[in-house]
Formats: C-alpha cells, sequence, structure tokens
C-alpha cells in the first residue's frame, strides 16, 4: 500500500491553513465563563454591523425549544448561571443535552439567546463589564482575522460547550432529519479552471445537490475526509452520518485546481476557491482548499478540507 490514510495527510505540504483558528479557540478556552461569554456577545455583535446571520429553520429547532423556554421563563441570575455552567462544562442537565444537540442546534440555540438577550428577555452581559487583559487580546486576533476565520471561532468555541459525560464527540446525538436531495432539474454544475476530473466534479456538484449518498460513493470503501482542524472521518458509513449533520445548506465554489503526478497510481489534486454557510449566505465566502488523493481506481481515497490563511493562498496549488 503506497498510501496510508496518516501520509495522505500531508500531500501538498505547503498549503497555508489559517492556524489562528485553533490558537485562537485554545485561548478562548482558557478563559473565565464570565469571560467567554461577554468575549463571544462583543464579538458577534461587532460582526453583525458588517455581516448578517440567518435564522436558522424552526423546524431544525424543536429539539432545543422546551430548554429555550425553560430558560427563557427563568430569573436573570439563574439565566447567568445557565450560559456559565454551558461555558464551564458543568455537569448539568442544560449541559447534557446541549451536548447532545448536532452542531447547527447548538449554533441555532445560541441564536436564539442572542436574539433574547438583544430583547432584554434573557440576562445581557452586566453594562461596562470588563474583559480581562487576555480576553481583550483573544477579541483582537479575532477582529483582526478575516471574515470566514471569524465565523469559524466562533462556531468551533461554541460547540465545545456543554457536558459530554463520556469523551469529546462520543455521545449518541440526536440527528438531524434526513433532507432530500435536490432535484435534477435544480442542480447546477461547476467548472474547475485548470481540472476536469469527473470525480472533483462530481463530488462538488453532489455536495452542492446535497446529494451526499451519491458523494459518498465517491470515496473508496475505506476513504477518508478530513475536516479543517480535525482528524480525519474514515470510512463511507462515517462520512455519511457527517456529511448529513454539517453539509446541509453549504455552496461550494471551486476556482482553480491542479492534478499533480501520480505515485504508484494515487493522484493527488489541489483545488481552491469559496464556501458559503447557509448560516451567513453570500456575506462571508470561505477561503477553502480541497486537497484530494484519488486511488487508481479514481475513487477518493482521502480528502483534506483546509481553511486557507489568507485570499492568497488560493493561488497556491504548488505540490510543495
Ligand atoms: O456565549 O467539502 C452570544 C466540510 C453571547 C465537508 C453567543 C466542508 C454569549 C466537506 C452572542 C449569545 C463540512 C468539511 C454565545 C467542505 C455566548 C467539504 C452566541 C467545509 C455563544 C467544503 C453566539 C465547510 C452565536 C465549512 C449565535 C468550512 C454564534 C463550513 C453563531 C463552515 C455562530 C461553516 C455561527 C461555519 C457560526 C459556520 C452561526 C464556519 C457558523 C459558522
Amino acid at each position: 500500500m503506497p498510501f496510508t490514510i496518516e501520509s495522505a495527510r500531508s500531500i501538498f505540504p505547503g498549503t497555508q491553513a489559517a492556524n489562528v483558528v485553533p490558537s485562537t479557540v485554545e485561548a478562548f478556552n482558557q478563559l473565565s465563563a464570565e469571560d467567554q461569554l461577554a468575549l463571544i456577545w462583543f464579538a458577534y455583535t461587532e460582526m453583525g454591523k458588517s455581516i448578517t446571520v440567518a435564522a436558522p429553520g424552526a423546524a431544525s429547532m424543536i429539539i432545543a425549544q422546551g430548554i429555550l423556554e425553560q430558560i427563557k421563563q427563568m430569573p436573570f441570575d439563574a439565566q447567568t448561571q445557565v450560559m456559565c455552567d454551558l461555558a464551564n462544562r458543568s455537569d448539568t442537565p442544560i449541559c447534557r443535552s446541549y451536548a447532545s444537540f448536532t452542531m447547527n442546534i447548538k449554533l441555532g440555540f445560541w441564536y436564539q439567546l442572542g436574539d433574547w438577550m438583544a430583547q432584554g428577555l434573557v440576562a445581557p452581559i452586566p453594562v461596562g463589564y470588563k474583559l480581562s487583559s487576555k480576553a481583550e487580546s483573544v477579541l483582537q486576533t479575532i477582529r483582526e482575522a478575516d471574515s470566514g476565520q471569524q465565523i469559524t471561532i466562533l462556531r468551533n468555541a461554541v460547540v465545545g460547550m456543554g457536558f459530554d459525560p463520556n469523551a469529546p464527540g462520543s455521545y449518541k446525538k440526536v440527528e438531524d432529519p434526513v433532507v432530500a436531495p435536490m432535484e435534477a432539474s435544480a442542480r447546477t454544475q461547476v467548472t474547475i479552471e485548470g481540472t476536469s476530473d469527473p470525480t472533483v466534479l462530481g463530488y462538488i456538484n453532489n455536495m452542492n445537490a446535497f446529494d451526499f449518498e451519491t458523494a459518498v460513493s465517491l470515496f473508496a470503501e475505506d476513504g477518508a475526509l478530513q475536516p479543517p482542524f480535525q482528524r480525519p472521518i474514515v470510512g463511507r458509513e462515517a462520512i455519511l452520518a457527517y456529511m448529513r449533520e454539517e453539509c446541509q445548506g453549504l455552496k461550494m465554489m471551486p476556482e482553480r485546481g491542479a492534478a499533480d503526478a501520480p505515485e504508484d497510481g494515487f493522484t493527488p489534486i489541489k483545488v481552491t476557491g469559496k464556501v458559503q454557510t447557509p448560516w451567513f449566505g453570500s456575506s462571508v465566502g470561505m477561503n477553502i482548499a480541497w486537497r484530494f488523493l484519488l486511488n487508481p481506481q479514481g475513487k477518493i481515497f482521502f480528502v483534506a478540507i483546509d481553511l486557507l490563511a489568507s485570499p492568497k493562498e488560493l493561488l497556491n496549488l504548488a505540490r510543495k
């Protein structure tokens, strides 16, 4: 076997990922709960002046509705306590429920609380709250990041909150409903300057049509997908579950690509372009690279998705 998943991870080693994201999230996680809540509030409201976040679909929020109503009925000090518990990852029933939500429900949960905070229905951040100097510097780093990096930091901060009774990510999640793929007539086909590889094009086009079963059928049986700043997800079944949770509504706009010389029949192909999340629509275009490694049968043995360090990286298709 010429390639393993582990060795495939380092194809196109010259790709510069936005390491500011994991380092900032790590620094954020060291802060006190009060600082975390105030910092996200400041970051979120400042960002809101330039980008708009879309309300989550009502149907998907049913799972969190009971807890949200319960919080809304509480006095301010109890509401503040719940939010601090979430940031502290305390073992409480609400924190356990929160940990069982999918990513989009977690985001929708905070979207609702943020909305209620702005309306005065949920305890606001105290007027004149002063961030610690560490928190102030984390906030400053977020301000200086590009909008795609900012929303990724925010998302990763939120996803880590709550209490997961076992190892992180090990709980049985409440699943999102499986949504039907787009009708054939509504589908679009991308073109990518520099590559017309049918597997790569098929991957993007099926992802854009939310046809995750067909997209997954393009992977090798033991293939892997590596999301930004994460370990690879291995095997078709696990990849499909991941796509159903994280890829609904994503819009992928690859711009250019290049194939590298095959090695033992395995072909590396790098593609760069933009991705939009339904949360922010066209107001945020994330700069992304897909680093594909196709096996001798043309199936996806490995694909890494990277959030790029800068727009300049969109032009970097070099093999080294
Ligand atoms: O604590 O090809 C308050 C993959 C204050 C798949 C708050 C992909 C208190 C394969 C404001 C209330 C998925 C990898 C909190 C491609 C407080 C593939 C609220 C890539 C927390 C291309 C905060 C996809 C709130 C990508 C409401 C890169 C925060 C997708 C809300 C990226 C934050 C999607 C939101 C991203 C963040 C979405 C809504 C980064 C959404 C981010």
